[in-house]
């Protein structure tokens, strides 16, 4: 369903909105911000500037480290009056980043994630279980209003206590389920647990995403479920979710919500734009957002944009998933390889369960890749422990050659025994980097 005539809307007047909150958004953090006022003056731009779409590339990047030396509210551009609401991220290093919201900023993230839920499958009046973890991160609390935006009976779970996920989904019967993949899972595995069959309930879209997935473990997520599964994307600092949101129709690509954020694809090395289809570092430039107006963030996210009008009617930008982190890039003897694409590898192999972990460490000063990964539970079922121990054995090294012939790398691979791996719930810890930072 598509909720607002912007998502069909030709290309020339999303421009002409673009380029007006633009120049709105550059003359606000202007006038407000001393942050921006000095990177402005440093790189002598000032809002005149601004007179086409073209030169936001002249404007300098913002980063996470700029927001964590501002914290707390440093960047923030209205008076502290007018902040109804505040989010954190809790970051893996040094001071956490604090995101703020005006009840304006409030009112448009409840309609971006209603168009999100709305282009995964969401409709009004039918139920939606939440799982994402609520508080300071933003995926709770996002994916609620937005939800109750749609008009959706919204079951507010948040994330753990899977028991009673599993016993909710059984008796109040919803048709969208929201989490993180990995989260997902551990609720799949817990229904088997308790004898229910996952395909059997009454769920038909998933709205998943905070994390990163492979295009296998969607297949598995919508085979175990009967459903059909959409990426949701989004991050703290520029919104929250439904900065992006994939349509249930093509499952191609996510809509990106153009007419709220200028996207970019950058060389993360040069800096320098990248054209469309080519893969790179997302930037983001929020051009509604009053509390916490961000310019040409640059989110570390590896992914490509392009245009087209979609099945599903949509003309706006699209992204593809994430397929990867800047930070997280595994280097081995010059070849570069994402997480996610191990995950799928892994997931090619049947006796594979997708509960792994990537323990990555430097060797003589290159990067090394252990892979820690869970053998299915039927495999072990009624198998005598010589015989597990010969299945991991062969499956270790069938791993190890599937990534070899596939990624191009040489990793060690060590197969391990159902529930060894930490379940999630909320964004999985798939890599252990033992590297020290150069
Ligand atoms: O994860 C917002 C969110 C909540 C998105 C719920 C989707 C659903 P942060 O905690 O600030 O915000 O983390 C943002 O998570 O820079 C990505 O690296 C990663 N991420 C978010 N969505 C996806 C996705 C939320 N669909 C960081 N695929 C981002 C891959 C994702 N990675």
């Amino acid at each position: 369903m598509i909720l607002h005539e912007i998502e069909t809307a030709p290309q020339s007047i999303m421009e002409k909105i673009q380029l007006d909150r633009l120049k709105q958004t550059v003359k606000h953090v202007h006038q407000n911000v001393p942050f921006y006022q000095r990177i402005f003056k440093k790189h002598l731009i000032t809002p005149n500037d601004i007179s086409t779409l073209q030169d936001l590339q002249n404007l300098p990047f913002t980063t996470k480290q700029d927001l964590r030396d501002n914290y707390p509210y440093g960047l923030f551009a209205v008076n502290r009056k007018r902040i109804v609401r505040l989010h954190a991220s809790s970051g893996t290093s040094g001071k956490p980043t604090v995101v703020a919201y005006t009840k304006a900023d409030i009112d448009m993230w409840s309609d971006l994630v209603a168009r999100a839920i709305s282009i995964g499958g969401g409709k009004p009046g039918e139920i939606l279980h939440n799982a994402y973890g609520y508080g300071l991160f933003t995926g709770g609390l996002g994916l609620h209003y937005g939800s109750e935006r749609l008009g959706m009976i919204t079951v507010p779970v948040s994330g753990g206590n899977t028991f009673r996920q599993v016993q909710l989904i059984d008796d109040f019967k919803p048709t969208v389920i929201c989490g993180t993949p990995s989260y997902v899972l551990t609720i799949i595995e817990k229904m088997e647990e308790l004898g229910i069959i996952p395909s059997t309930t009454s769920l038909k879209y998933g709205i998943f995403g905070a994390e990163p997935w492979s295009e296998k473990m969607r297949r598995i997520l919508e085979n175990k479920l009967n459903i059909k599964a959409c990426d949701i994307y989004g991050l703290s600092e520029v919104l929250g979710p439904g900065v992006a949101q994939e349509c249930h129709e093509a499952q191609d690509g996510l809509h990106i919500a153009e007419d709220h954020f200028l996207v970019e694809v950058i060389d993360p090395k040069t800096k320098r734009n990248l054209p469309e289809g080519e893969d790179g570092e997302l930037v983001f430039t929020s051009l509604t957002k009053e509390a916490l107006p961000i310019i040409r963030y640059r989110t570390g996210d590896i992914a490509s944009i392009w245009k087209e009008k979609c099945v599903c009617g949509r003309t706006t930008m699209k992204m593809s998933r994430i397929k990867g982190r800047v930070d997280d890039m595994i280097i081995i003897r010059g070849v570069n390889v994402f997480p996610s694409e191990i995950e799928h590898q892994i997931l090619t192999i049947e006796e594979l369960a997708p509960h792994y972990q990537l323990l990555l460490s430097k060797e003589k000063n290159l990067d090394s890749l252990e892979i820690m990964v869970e053998m299915k539970e039927k495999e072990v079922n009624g198998a005598g422990e010589l015989l597990i121990e010969k299945m991991r054995v062969a499956l270790a090294n069938q791993l190890e050659q599937v990534i070899k012939d596939n990624c191009f790398i040489a990793v060690r691979a060590k197969v391990v025994l159902p529930g060894s791996i930490p379940r999630s719930e909320g964004k999985a810890v798939r890599i252990i980097d033992k590297r020290v930072p150069v």
